[in-house]
C-alpha cells in the first residue's frame, strides 16, 4: 500500500523564553446577555510568549463565571501558571502544531491550552514573517460577519439593535434565545424583516421533553438553531433533529474532532461552530474543520466577547476553505470602546472583513494599552 511522504519542510525550531500572564479588565460597550446570564465587564486572559526575538500573543476566552464551560478566568491563571506554561517552557518547539501533545496529559483546561498554543502559531508565524492565515492553511482574503445579540430588557430594544446591524452591512442576524424570549421576539423580527438570514442560540436552554415547543421555531424559517439542548450532550440532539426542520448547529458539545465526527455520523446536527478557545487552540480547529470537510458540512466561526487578540485569531481560522457561513466576527467597536489592536478590527458596509498580508495576524498588540488594562501580570521562564 502506497504511504503518502512525509513532507520535509524546512523547520525553524522555536525556544520559548518566556511566558507572561496577564488579566485584563474591559468594560463592554453594552452588556451581553445569554440564556445563562449577563455579563457588563470582561475579566480577559492575555498570553504573550517570548521566542527568539519575536513576541506571540493569545487570548484565553474563559469566561467571568463558569457558565458557559466549567473553565472560568479563575481556573485558567493557575493551570496555566502550575501546568501548562511549565510544559512549554522546558524544551524547544517545531511549531504551535506541537503544542497540543505536549499539554495531553493535562485534561480538559481547553481554553487555556488554546491561548498558549495560539499565542505561539502567532509568534511562529512573525518568526517566519508569514500572514497567520496562511500558516493556518487558509484561502479566503475576506470573511463574512455576523452579529450575536444577546436578551435585552424589551423586544422594542431588541428590534432597534437588529436594524442597527443590518444598516451597518452584517450578513447573518442571531439572537439569544430561552424560554420566554424565544417565538414571541421570532414573531416582531419577522414580522418586520421577512427576508433576513436569522439564526438563533439557546445555549442549553431547552430539554427533549420541549420538542413540541422547539418544532415551532421551524415557522420562522431560521438557518440554525445553535446548542438548543444540553452543553454535554451529542446524542440526543440526534433524536431533536429528527424531530425538527431546522437545521441544529452544535457549539458547546463539540469540544474535539472525535465529538464533530460522532456528532455528524448520528446526524445531531447539520453545521458546526468552532470555537478555537472551546477546542483547545488552533490545531484542533483544524482538525475540526476538516472532519466538516469529509461530511460536507459547513462550519462558522464563533465568538467569545474577545479582545483584538483573540478577535485577529478567530479572522485567520476564519480563512479555512470550509468557513462557509457568517461567524460572529464582528467589528471592535461593537464591543469596546477602545481595543487593543492597531488597527481595530473593521466591517466594510458590505458585511465582509479584509484579509491582510502581513505577517502574523496583521493586528499590532497594542502593549501601553494592555498595560493600562492590566490588573495582575507573572512571567514564567524555564527552570523558575
Ligand atoms: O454561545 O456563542 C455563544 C458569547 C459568550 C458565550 C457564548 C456565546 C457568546 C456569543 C457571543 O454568542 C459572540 C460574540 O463574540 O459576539
Ligand atoms: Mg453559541
Amino acid at each position: 500500500i502506497a504511504k503518502a511522504m512525509p513532507r520535509y519542510e524546512p523547520q525553524l525550531i522555536m525556544k520559548i523564553e518566556s511566558i507572561t500572564l496577564r488579566e485584563i479588565h474591559m468594560p463592554l460597550v453594552h452588556f451581553f446577555e445569554t440564556s445563562f446570564g449577563r455579563v457588563y465587564s470582561r475579566r480577559i486572559l492575555l498570553v504573550s510568549v517570548e521566542a527568539d526575538g519575536v513576541r506571540g500573543w493569545g487570548e484565553c476566552v474563559a469566561g467571568e463565571d463558569p457558565y458557559y464551560s466549567p473553565e472560568w478566568t479563575e481556573t485558567a491563571w493557575p493551570t496555566i501558571k502550575h501546568y501548562l506554561a511549565p510544559l512549554l517552557l522546558q524544551s524547544e518547539l517545531d511549531s504551535g502544531r506541537d503544542c497540543a501533545a505536549r499539554f495531553a496529559r493535562v485534561r480538559g483546561h481547553r481554553m487555556a491550552k488554546a491561548a498558549l498554543e495560539n499565542a505561539v502559531w502567532d509568534a511562529e508565524a512573525r518568526q517566519k514573517q508569514l500572514p497567520l492565515w496562511k500558516l493556518l492553511g487558509g484561502t479566503r482574503r475576506e470573511i463574512a460577519c455576523g452579529v450575536s445579540i444577546g436578551i435585552q430588557d424589551t423586544p422594542e430594544q431588541l428590534l432597534q439593535k437588529i436594524e442597527t446591524e443590518l444598516a451597518a452591512g452584517y450578513r447573518r442576524i442571531k439572537i439569544k434565545v430561552k424560554p420566554g424570549w424565544d417565538l414571541n421576539v421570532l414573531e416582531k423580527i419577522r414580522a418586520r424583516w421577512a427576508d433576513i438570514v436569522l439564526s438563533v442560540d439557546a445555549n442549553s436552554a431547552y430539554t427533549l421533553d420541549e420538542v413540541e415547543h422547539l418544532r415551532k421555531f421551524d415557522a420562522f424559517n431560521l438557518l440554525m438553531i445553535e446548542q438548543p439542548l444540553w452543553n454535554d450532550e451529542i446524542y440526543l440532539h440526534a433524536r431533536l433533529q429528527k424531530a425538527i426542520q431546522t437545521a441544529i448547529c452544535l457549539d458547546e458539545s463539540i469540544l474535539n474532532a472525535r465529538d464533530a465526527d460522532f456528532a455528524l455520523e448520528t446526524g445531531a446536527c447539520r453545521i458546526i461552530n468552532i470555537k478555537v478557545g472551546r477546542v483547545g487552540g488552533f490545531s484542533e480547529a483544524k482538525k475540526i474543520h476538516d472532519v466538516t470537510v469529509r461530511h460536507n458540512v459547513p462550519v462558522w466561526c464563533g465568538g467569545m466577547l474577545e479582545s483584538g487578540v483573540g478577535r485577529g485569531h478567530n479572522i485567520a481560522l476564519s480563512t479555512l476553505e470550509n468557513f462557509r457561513l457568517p461567524g460572529d466576527v464582528s467589528a471592535s467597536k461593537r464591543y469596546w470602546k477602545e481595543d487593543i489592536i492597531d488597527p481595530e478590527v473593521e466591517v466594510r458596509a458590505d458585511g465582509m472583513i479584509a484579509i491582510s498580508d502581513a505577517p502574523g495576524t496583521g493586528y499590532q498588540v497594542r502593549e501601553e494599552l494592555v498595560r493600562k488594562f492590566t490588573v495582575r501580570e507573572e512571567t514564567f521562564r524555564a527552570g523558575k
